[in-house]
């Protein structure tokens, strides 16, 4: 039994899902949240203090936007595989994170949004921040609702993190009018049932295998879910039974390790142009990979797709041959022995040597640029000194245009669960929020956040929040002073560009050091690795302002469309 106001009941219910964080910001509709996490006043009062009653319960991560906050426990959610949460007041509060909430809607990401709500006497008669929310979030969750009844708060919390949990994640929406949200009450004290299983059909199963027993030229792609789904030990020795060859993007990046002999992941466009069978798992068949349209378009290459739950199956991609549903651990294992109990096995030890070939020769061309000694600096030339530097452990979050657009190129994580960028929603803003979940999840591992000049305008003032709560990002910007991604793709569509310019005369170093981080602006390519050297070293956010060609553009294959 749990007695109190709602906020007590709803962090009861976030406890017992594991929820060790709440990102916020300060709105009176949902001081009872608040109230809750730091014990109420009574605990308040013996302690001496709030902050010193924080460690045994959800800890508060206050921020200067809400959008911060939403990101922040999108991040989490995706990071650590434990729902995020995020408590945003009524109104302004509300309508400030419809674009997080959607980049974890397109990120599969768990995710629980509590909202404040102007209480229910007053409904209809003009409260401050009144506003009917569920509505505006309703396209962009798997549920979003009100709950008008305090004895219901516990329950229906616990069930916002469950169904965020479920396959296939994503976010959920609650609101609670201030009145409900206020109101003492006993409830039962919610405990989370355990996630239901998801068996994947032996039948289809069986499919696969027989087609993989009839391919040459295979490949694998292993995405965000199998990360998400806890699948990427299975997927891992899936790919090595095979020796198939094996591409990853997302949150697979790292489920082979970077130099692990199957991965081929920048002999990318041949693989799949060449291929007689595609396995994806775990990604939708979106821009990022054709449609789903391998090979020749009149022709396309069949492709198979593992995916956590039904509503994830490509209904627009004609070539899908089988579609296996069920959860990703269950579906790698069973197609492990599926394959072992084939009477005739390819052997693909040609195929995945001419790959890996051709990733090996892409690589030594990209060792190159990596040395790039232009003035002004190459972006390449950022990473070339960066690459180095980066620990195993290290999380690396990108967060702009072209300048992450290499990173994407040149970053290849050694640890799966260590790689965040925006998504398939691409929405700009979310770096600042990510390193923060990051720093969290990971707090003796560096934290590196790839920033554009332009993307940083975004959020950079909750580096102010990185501050306060100790989080050591280390920032890298490209600083190219232009919407570098826009600018040339103007000048491609129209053979001019406009408003695609930024300020060079903007000191983003100097914003960092007033907000109580460090930072250095840097000019010249030999002096990147030092500085970068001092950022890591110096145990506070750190911003790299990097002043990098404007005319370096990303040499981009698609525009998305
Ligand atoms: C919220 C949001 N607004 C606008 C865009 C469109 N957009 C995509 S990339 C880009 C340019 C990013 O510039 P910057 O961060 O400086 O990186 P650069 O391309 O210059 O390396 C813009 C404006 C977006 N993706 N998200
Ligand atoms: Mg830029």
């Amino acid at each position: 039994m749990t007695t109190g106001h709602g906020g007590v009941h709803a962090v009861a219910a976030a406890r017992a899902h594991g929820v060790s964080a709440m990102f916020t910001l300060s709105g009176a509709h949902v001081f009872p949240l608040y109230d809750a996490a730091v014990g109420g006043s009574e605990a308040v009062a013996a302690e001496g203090g709030p902050a010193a009653v924080r460690a045994s319960n959800p800890r508060l991560i206050d921020v200067r936007h809400e959008a911060t906050a939403a990101f922040a426990a999108e991040a989490t959610g995706r990071l650590t595989r434990v729902p995020g949460l995020a408590v945003v007041t009524a109104g302004p509060g509300v309508t400030n994170v419809v674009s997080p909430i959607t980049s974890a809607k397109f990120n599969g990401a768990p995710l629980v949004v509590i909202g404040g709500r102007a209480p229910d006497f007053r409904a209809g008669t003009g409260a401050l921040q009144e506003l009917d929310q569920p509505p505006l979030l309703a396209p962009v969750t798997k549920y979003a609702g009100t709950v008008h009844d305090a004895a219901l708060i516990g329950s229906s919390v616990s069930e916002a993190f469950a169904r965020a949990d479920a396959a296939h994640r994503g976010p959920v929406f609650l609101d609670i009018p201030m009145d409900v949200l206020y109101r003492p009450i006993d409830a039962a004290t919610p405990v989370a049932a355990a996630r239901e299983v998801h068996l994947p059909d032996p039948d289809l199963v069986d499919e696969v295998a027989a087609l993989l027993a009839g391919a040459s030229h295979p490949v694998l792609l292993l995405s965000t879910d199998v990360w998400a789904d806890g699948a990427e030990v299975p997927a891992r020795r899936f790919a090595e039974e095979l020796g198939i060859p094996v591409i990853t993007n997302g949150l697979g990046r790292g489920i082979l390790p970077n130099g692990h002999p199957l991965l081929v992941t920048r002999a990318r466009s041949t693989a799949f142009r060449e291929a007689d069978l595609v396995i994806v798992a775990g990604a939708p068949l979106d821009f990022r990979l054709g449609y789903g349209v391998f090979g020749a378009a009149d022709n396309p290459v069949p492709v198979v797709q593992l995916v956590d739950s039904l509503d994830q199956v490509a209904l627009h991609a004609k070539a899908v041959a089988v579609s296996v549903v069920g959860d990703l651990p269950i579906t790698f294992e069973e197609l492990i022995d599926a394959w072992t109990g084939l009477v005739r096995r390819p052997d693909l030890t040609g195929w995945t040597e001419r790959l890996r070939a051709i990733d090996a020769a892409a690589r030594a061309e990209d060792a190159v640029l990596l040395r790039n000694d232009s003035d002004p600096i190459h972006p390449a030339r950022i990473y070339g000194e960066l690459l180095p530097r980066l620990t195993d452990d290290a999380v690396v979050i990108g967060d702009g245009g072209d300048f992450v657009s290499f990173a994407g190129r040149f970053v290849e994580p050694a640890l799966p669960g260590r790689w965040l960028d925006p998504g398939p929603y691409g929405c700009l803003g979310s770096g600042v929020g990510y390193a923060m979940a990051a720093s969290l999840a990971h707090p003796s591992s560096p934290v590196v956040l790839l920033l554009g000049d332009g993307a940083a305008g975004f959020s950079l003032m909750d580096v102010d929040s990185l501050v306060r709560h100790k989080m050591p990002v280390v920032m890298v910007m490209g600083n190219n002073s232009a919407w570098g991604l826009e600018k040339h793709p103007m000048r491609l569509l129209h053979g001019y560009d406009v408003i695609a310019d930024l300020n060079p005369a903007v000191r983003y170093d100097e914003v960092v050091i007033a907000l109580g981080g460090g930072g250095e602006r840097v000019t010249k390519p030999g002096d990147i690795g030092a500085a970068i050297d001092r950022a890591m070293a110096s145990g506070i956010p750190y911003l790299l302002d990097i002043a990098t060609d404007p005319e370096a553009m990303y040499p981009r294959t698609t525009m998305g469309i």
